[in-house]
């Protein structure tokens, strides 16, 4: 066992140092994903963190440098002029808002706010915690500064809980949740050359007319100029989504710890903790679907809730948000629906769902990210035998197949030969397994 996971971790090492860059940030994928995307970067900076500090704190640095001047932190940042993936910097075109970074080319969108605990998480790893509390001060008001951006720009309605625009932006780019958006919407016919189908098998990747759909979105977006108050007018996505709101909750909840440790900044607590306390309460209030016992979607746009089960359902528990009563109930609709013998722990999506795709993407296979936010919000509430399968079923998966990006969940697939899918060395599944080992 002792061999298997230092043999594990040095591979893990091998994949995250192949992917760091000149420019001080690490690509999520060789040829796939040839930039820096927001969450991925938190995530494997948590990994760099337990073997090369200054690759972390780069990693870190490189994204907030990368941020506007409203706040706002981009999904990708286009450091380079690589070609290889689809829609560049060409097509997003984050010059068109007038705060946008001067420096870096991005997209006009965001993703999952996972900066703010990511910083506390480096502080747990490290031995020195001095030096890398004095990194935390030097860019800590920069996650500050893009928590204000959220409650100040994508909640209209003011009821504590943040929207998101795009299916980009939730980091579950097509899971069947969006299905139910997609039937709204009518977009153009987009003539276009996908670079994602080049690298990966297409039927692992998301369809033509899904991609029209998202490129619909940013078109509208970028007609006005990436102007918050008219995409929330107008844009025909509009979603409060569980896992996004749950990491900004995490996220306020390690700003709040980390500033106290740091000591003033009692301006700063005050805000975050009235924000936290009314996300939390909202969240249990509007998210929660006791029907189906977990949380969901919400479509702002079209007031109405996405009554779908994914693993985002259960990120809550990662941020401390439901009641140990309610955590009951939520983890037995997991292991109902999710946590059969003939699975792995965690499908993306319900596998009692017709939509369900264990194949596919976010339509049903196993991600890492989501399996080691798992793992840390079962402990947390004190299921500690399913939190020990969920970390289990990840090492076994990314030590049987390889540090994919997804795998698929049923331990059966009548195919022997190969259960990792989506891009492989995937930087993030490297980064997590050296957390979940250590
Ligand atoms: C679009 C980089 C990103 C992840 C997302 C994942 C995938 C991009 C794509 O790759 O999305 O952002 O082109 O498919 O869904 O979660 O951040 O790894």
């Amino acid at each position: 066992m002792h061999v298997m996971k230092e043999n594990l971790i040095h591979r893990a090492i091998d994949v995250l140092d192949a992917n760091f860059q000149e420019g001080g940030f690490t690509i999520p994928s060789k040829g796939l994903y040839p930039f820096q995307w927001k969450w991925d970067s938190g995530f494997i900076a948590v990994g760099l963190a337990h073997y090369n500090t200054d690759h972390a704190k780069k990693e870190i640095e490189t994204l907030l440098n990368a941020q506007w001047d409203n706040g706002f932190i981009p999904h990708i940042v286009f450091h380079t002029d690589d070609d290889s993936y689809f829609p560049g910097h060409d097509f997003h075109r984050s010059d068109l808002h007038p705060l946008s970074s001067k420096r870096y080319k991005s997209t006009g969108m965001t993703q999952p706010p996972v900066t703010g605990f990511v910083l506390q998480d480096m502080l747990r790893i490290v031995d020195d915690k001095e030096d890398m509390l004095g990194f935390i001060k030097g860019q800590i008001d920069k996650v500050y500064d893009n928590h204000v951006y959220f409650y100040e720009n994508r909640d209209p309605q003011n009821e504590g809980l943040v929207y998101i625009y795009h299916n980009w932006e939730s980091g579950t780019d097509n899971s069947p949740v969006w299905d139910d958006i997609w039937d709204t919407m009518n977009p153009p016919e987009y003539t276009f050359e996908r670079k994602d189908t080049t690298h990966v098998d297409a039927s692992e990747r998301p369809s033509k007319r899904e991609y029209d759909h998202y490129l619909y979105i940013i078109d509208i977006a970028k007609q006005n100029n990436y102007d918050d108050a008219k995409i929330a007018e107008l844009s025909p996505f509009l979603v409060q989504d569980p896992l996004f709101n749950a990491m900004l909750i995490k996220s306020n909840q390690a700003l709040i710890e980390l500033y106290e440790m740091i000591g003033g900044n009692d301006d700063k607590i005050t805000y975050l903790k009235k924000n936290q306390e009314r996300s939390i309460t909202a969240f249990n209030q509007k998210l929660w679907d006791t029907e189906l016992g977990a949380y969901v979607h919400y479509d702002l746009r079209n007031n109405t809730p996405i009554r779908h089960v994914s693993s985002s359902s259960f990120s809550p528990l990662f941020a401390a948000i439901p009641s140990k009563e309610r955590a009951e109930v939520l983890v037995n609709t997991m292991m109902e629906r999710f946590g059969g013998d003939d699975k792995y722990l965690c499908a993306s999506f319900d596998p009692t769902d017709d939509r369900f795709n264990p194949r596919k993407y976010w339509r049903g296979p196993v991600w890492i990210n989501m399996n080691w936010m798992l793992y840390r919000g079962l402990r947390q509430y004190g299921y500690t035998d399913i939190a020990e399968r969920v970390k289990n079923d990840s090492i076994e998966l990314v030590e049987r197949d390889g540090f994919f990006e997804y795998f698929d969940c049923r331990k059966d697939t009548g195919d022997e030969t190969r259960k990792g899918y989506g891009g492989d060395n995937f930087s993030w599944s490297a980064a997590l397994v050296i957390d979940l080992l250590k």
